[in-house]
């Protein structure tokens, strides 16, 4: 799926700003027919019944946080977005398309009032030709979004009825992870053009040797004749011409081609032009950047452009006040900074995909990113907040997961797969991988990726403290192994010497019966309320914090076969309350408005010591 850019054939005009906002009721028929009418007045004294109105909401941003109250910002089901753009008649006279960054979880578009399409999950682009719907002038674009997470949703959660005596039934939807369960329109909204035959796709790969290949596909009206060139151009300003070709695929060569790594992430440009002679001449053109690197696994080791490299960085969350995992330019260029500030090479996009623009960033700041789908929570007796309370009733049985779940990857791969700076694809985090079951759902997601992924990235399944090295069933399929501990924290709290002999152990029976797999740390962490100090290091403070990070790091350095650290979590998180959490998850390194903790001075003198 291409990235809307504006080109010499292509016209693309943002959709964000304020759009008209109502969050449904349960027992409400909404009907897209009907324009959403009355507005909120602004209330001298009482706020408004913000979850009853009609309000103004920006765009991109989860909903949750701009009105105030707990039934506003905890509102379970459905909500309508709204917005009316006036179209120019230039905009009609080709395709004209509708596309979503994201909205969580699931989507129907109404185009002046008539259904245009369906979207199900929350962090993945998804667009409409939408040019019989609409005429020049004044257009409504209606978007009905809904939250619940369930069995078959990625992430997965449950959907309870409680009853209290003498209260109504209440709906309550428990998230079986942990971070809020932010939605809405989440991410931008473009309209954008392309004309009749259009260059639908391009897949470009580079590797070591300079050597590249391209596959172009078109869309477009049948009785046209297509003709296809490429061009091949430097990076930055340089428009110097290294290679020119023809047709949907090829393959050429540069000769002495600038890698792209973590030190210098050169892109190259393939500049593709699609000519059709209908009745009239016309082109589309697109850029599309690239790199060329390799990444792979070989004699237990991560290797990039053929040298071992050992991944730094963290775990993180698409986070932040006010506009929750709504997209954010701003923290993605400040989050990048502060990682390379520190000496990371590398980040994780725990627990779903992250916006297009983090990727896009990525590729041009070097840094290293394991792409997950959004599969977490895919067990039935666990969280780590405890929130289930459940016992193991056979995941594999009950979850309505698998279909839904090879929808996201070949989505996710679909965006994705042009980007140097995606390294590896993690299929899930922390599913009941030592159940019954596990190997047989994932096997076939396994070789899917394997398949659609033209550059044959590895694979992981990032994996918790009850999937053992006897017990895990996915880790023989995965390329390297992730997994996330936290002793000394959930369990042998305060005892880090007891926590890291207990984790030596592990890893040693881990690399005994997976001799070449590489292991990277997916998350280790520990809770700091920021401020508070301890000279004896006690659970919460800043100090325990640095302590079993320090613990952690000193074990792998004891360890060649650990590849890598990613530290759980890069800066504190929104959660759904319990408690476990003190508003939120404090297991960042920053506080959510990115101010240091104390462990960052040890990670940033430990990472700009250690080589890449
Ligand atoms: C792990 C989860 C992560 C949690 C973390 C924690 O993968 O989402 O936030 O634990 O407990 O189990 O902090």
């Amino acid at each position: 799926m291409l990235y809307p850019k504006m080109t010499e054939s292509r016209v693309v005009c943002s959709l964000d700003g304020i759009w008209k906002f109502k969050l449904l009721a349960a027992d409400e028929v909404y009907d897209a027919a009907q324009p959403l009418t009355g507005e909120a007045v602004v209330e001298q004294k009482d706020c408004p019944r913000r979850e009853q109105s009609v309000v103004l909401m920006p765009v991109p941003c989860s909903y949750n946080d701009i009105y105030e109250g707990r039934s506003f910002r905890d509102h379970v089901g459905g909500m309508v977005y709204e917005r009316t753009v006036q179209l120019p008649a230039a905009l009609l006279l080709g395709r004209l398309l509708l596309r979503f960054g994201s909205v969580t979880h699931r989507a129907k578009v109404y185009v002046n009032g008539s259904f245009a399409a369906e979207h199900k999950g929350g962090f993945l682009p998804f667009e409409i030709e939408i040019g019989s719907f609409v005429r020049a002038g004044e257009n409504r674009i209606t978007v009905l979004a809904d939250n619940v997470v369930d069995e078959s949703t990625l992430p997965c959660g449950r959907l309870v009825r409680r009853q209290f005596p003498g209260l109504e039934e209440s709906l309550e939807n428990l998230p079986n992870f942990d971070f809020y369960n932010y939605s809405g329109i989440m991410r931008p909204v473009v309209l954008y053009t392309t004309p009749e035959t259009y260059l639908r796709d391009i897949v470009v790969t580079g590797g070591t040797d300079g050597v590249f290949s391209y596959e172009i596909s078109c869309g477009g009206t049948a009785e046209t004749e297509t003709e296809v060139s490429v061009e091949v151009l430097a990076g930055g300003g340089d428009d110097t011409v290294l290679f020119r070709g023809s047709g949907c695929q090829g393959s050429g060569k540069i000769e002495s081609c600038r890698l792209w790594n973590t030190d210098d992430p050169y892109l190259y440009r393939l500049r593709v032009t699609l000519t059709g002679r209908g009745r009239e001449e016309m082109r589309d053109v697109y850029t599309e950047e690239f790199g060329f690197r390799e990444f792979r696994v070989r004699d237990g080791g991560l290797w990039l452009n053929g040298a071992p490299v050992y991944l730094k960085g963290f775990g993180k969350h698409e986070d932040a006040a006010v506009h929750g995992r709504g997209f954010c330019e701003a923290y993605n260029v400040k989050d990048i900074g502060l990682m390379k500030w520190m000496g990371a090479n590398s980040f994780r996009t725990s627990h779903y995909p992250y916006s297009e623009e983090m990727m896009r960033l990525c590729d041009r700041e070097g840094i290293l990113v394991i792409d997950e789908v959004p599969a977490v929570g895919l067990h039935t007796g666990f969280t780590a907040t405890g929130l289930l309370g459940g016992v193991p009733h056979g995941t594999w049985t009950t979850l309505k997961t698998a279909e839904h779940h090879a929808q996201v990857l070949r989505e996710l791969i679909a965006r994705d797969k042009n980007h140097p700076c995606v390294i590896a694809f993690s299929l899930a985090n922390e599913p009941a991988s030592e159940e019954e079951g596990a190997k047989e759902y994932f096997e076939p997601l396994f070789a899917l990726a394997r398949k659609t992924d033209p550059q044959h990235r590895p694979l992981t399944v990032v994996t918790y403290g009850g999937a053992t090295p006897e017990s895990c069933k996915v880790s023989e399929l995965c390329d390297f192994l992730m997994i996330n501990r936290y002793n000394g924290w959930y369990d042998t709290e305060g005892n880090l010497r007891g926590a890291s002999a207990l984790l030596a152990d592990e890893l040693e029976r881990f690399h005994r019966k997976y001799p070449d797999k590489p292991i990277v740390f997916g998350e280790f962490g520990a809770d700091a309320v920021a401020g508070l100090h301890d000279v004896t290091g006690d659970l919460f403070s800043e100090e325990y914090q640095e302590q079993f990070i320090r613990a952690y790091c000193e074990l792998f350095d004891t360890k060649a076969y650990v590849c890598g650290e990613h530290v759980w979590n890069f800066a504190d998180f929104a959660t759904a309350e319990n408690s476990k959490r003190v508003q939120g998850n404090k297991k960042g390194v920053f506080t959510r408005d990115r101010r240091p903790k104390k462990a960052v001075w040890y990670l940033r003198e430990r990472w700009t010591g250690l080589k890449d």
